[in-house]
Order: C-alpha cells, then sequence, then structure tokens
C-alpha cells in the first residue's frame, strides 16, 4: 500500500513519462488540444504498455496516485504552452480518468490541482470511459455535475464499445463523445461502419456535443469524417503520442 500526504502530490519514479497527442479541429486543421497518456519506460523491461500497467494499478489502488501526477504534470504543460505560444493560448489538455478516480473526492482533488498549476477548469478535459461511467451512473452524474461548475469539460472515451444506454446518455453533463477507433478504421466509404460512424456523431450533435474520431490513420479516413462534421480528430495520421519537448517542437512550427 502507498500512502502519500494528503497535501502532497504523489511523484513516481523518473521513468514515468506524459506523453502528448495533438487533437485537430477537422474543419480548419488546427491543432486544439491534446490527450496526455502516460509512458512507463521500465529500467530492464523497456517500454511497458499502460493498457498493461493501469489495470494492475487500479487493482493496487495507487491509479489514485498515478492519476493525480498525471493530472498536475499535464496541468502544468499545458499552462507553459498557453503562455509560451499565444496562437494556443485556448489551446485544451484531455487527460483520462479511472473508473476508480470517479470518487466524491475528485472535485477537492482537481481544485487543488488546478490552484497548484494556476489554470481555470475550462481547459481541462476529463475522459471517461463508458464502461466506467455505467459502473454507477447515478453517482457519475453527481460528480460530473460538481466538475461542471468547475467550466471542466468532460468527454466520454471509446463510445460505442460499452452500454451506456441512451435514456443514460441525456442525463450526462458531457461535452464530447469520442468515436471508438475500432469504428473509424473499419470505416469505409459504402460500409457499415461509415453508417455508425454517421449515427453517432448525428447522435451527439443532436444532444449538443462535440465529436472527436480517434484512431485517424489515413488522408481518407479524415477527409470522410470531415465530410461527416466531425468536430476533431486524432490519430497517427496527424501525429503519434509526442513526449513534452517534440510537441513543443510542434507547437512552434504550427503558430
Ligand atoms: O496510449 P496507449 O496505447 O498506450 O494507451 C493504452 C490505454 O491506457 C488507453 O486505454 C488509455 O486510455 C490508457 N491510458 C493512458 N494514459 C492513461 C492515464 O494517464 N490514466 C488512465 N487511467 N489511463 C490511461
Ligand atoms: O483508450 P484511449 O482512447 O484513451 O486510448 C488511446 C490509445 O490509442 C493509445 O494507446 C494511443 O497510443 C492509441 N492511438 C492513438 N492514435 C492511434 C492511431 O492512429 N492508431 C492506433 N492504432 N492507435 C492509436
Ligand atoms: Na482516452
Ligand atoms: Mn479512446
Amino acid at each position: 500500500l502507498l500512502l502519500y500526504p494528503e497535501n502532497k502530490t504523489y511523484s513516481p519514479p523518473g521513468e514515468f513519462y506524459v506523453y502528448y497527442q495533438p487533437i485537430v479541429a477537422l474543419g480548419t486543421g488546427k491543432i486544439a488540444g491534446f490527450e496526455s497518456l502516460i509512458r512507463w519506460f521500465h529500467p530492464e523491461k523497456g517500454f511497458i504498455s499502460p493498457a498493461v500497467f493501469i489495470p494492475v494499478a487500479e487493482e493496487s489502488g495507487l491509479i489514485a496516485a498515478i492519476g493525480e501526477w498525471v493530472l498536475l504534470e499535464s496541468c502544468r504543460q499545458l499552462k507553459q504552452w498557453q503562455a509560451q505560444f499565444s496562437d494556443f493560448s485556448r489551446l485544451k489538455i484531455s487527460v483520462n480518468l479511472s473508473s476508480r478516480q470517479l470518487t466524491s473526492s475528485l472535485c477537492d482533488r482537481i481544485d487543488r490541482i488546478l490552484a497548484e498549476a494556476d489554470l481555470p477548469g475550462k481547459y481541462l478535459k476529463l475522459e471517461i470511459t463508458e464502461t466506467a461511467i455505467m459502473e454507477d451512473p447515478e453517482s457519475a452524474i453527481a460528480i460530473f455535475q460538481e466538475l461542471k461548475k468547475r467550466k471542466i469539460q468532460l468527454s466520454i472515451d471509446d463510445f460505442g464499445t460499452g452500454y451506456c444506454s441512451l435514456a443514460y446518455l441525456h442525463r450526462f453533463p458531457i461535452d464530447t463523445l469520442k468515436v471508438d477507433r475500432s469504428f473509424v478504421q473499419k470505416m469505409s466509404q459504402w460500409g457499415e461502419n461509415a453508417e455508425i460512424v454517421h449515427t453517432i456523431i448525428a447522435l451527439a450533435h443532436s444532444l449538443g456535443m462535440e465529436t472527436i474520431a480517434e484512431g485517424i490513420e489515413t488522408m481518407p479516413q479524415m477527409q470522410q469524417l470531415r465530410g461527416l462534421n466531425c468536430t476533431f480528430g486524432q490519430g497517427y495520421f496527424f501525429a503519434r503520442p509526442l513526449d513534452a519537448q517534440n510537441a513543443t517542437r510542434l507547437l512552434k512550427e504550427k503558430k
């Protein structure tokens, strides 16, 4: 069990990094923000995917500490970019939340982190999977409403792969739906998945939500999604997740 003082943010060993993948406005091609993705480079074992260690961290309870570290690191980095690049003063940062972080103390923890990073809540976006929300939808709604009071943005991640009932969807104060990359990658011009993607985008927009298509790898995918009025895109077609230095370089080139 890892104990850390309530008023201090846990700092993991130097093997952990936050990487940043650009999120691009499909209408203009401009970078609108980044998604933070944790990376672990183990001295002996090499790269260990978060898909492997996040579930372990969730089981051991370490996820709360790691999650707070990712949040603080991400908010500080965004603050620095906003100050450094006047063209990107409205850039947002999206951070993944585990279901284990969806507790009644989340808002207090985030208040502390935003204050420490000196970042207004409206620039922070939280990504939560459909599955995590549906573990306890009623308490998720209560937590989301608290977060919205701080103008924090909320996204449903991997939308379409879980079991989010439409009856709930309109009760969640959600700003953005992220279309799961499995739909994007199986999408071809006339195929079944194109219809699914089209329908998700239409559903989101009719509920007043924006959309992000993830896992865009090719120009035709990007063009097709732009044609469907998808708001944002993310994927290797634009850029892989980058370390802070390379993400900064990208912003320098684009400004
Ligand atoms: O980028 P990548 O393939 O490594 O991500 C694998 C999985 O790990 C994805 O589901 C992603 O959402 C998750 N992940 C990456 N970073 C974080 C993080 O900081 N917190 C949580 N909870 N999940 C993350
Ligand atoms: O679960 P979540 O959507 O947060 O996971 C993001 C994951 O998707 C990360 O592992 C990230 O590295 C990966 N990713 C980002 N862009 C692409 C892409 O274009 N193709 C593929 N295959 N994976 C991607
Ligand atoms: Na995500
Ligand atoms: Mn996703």
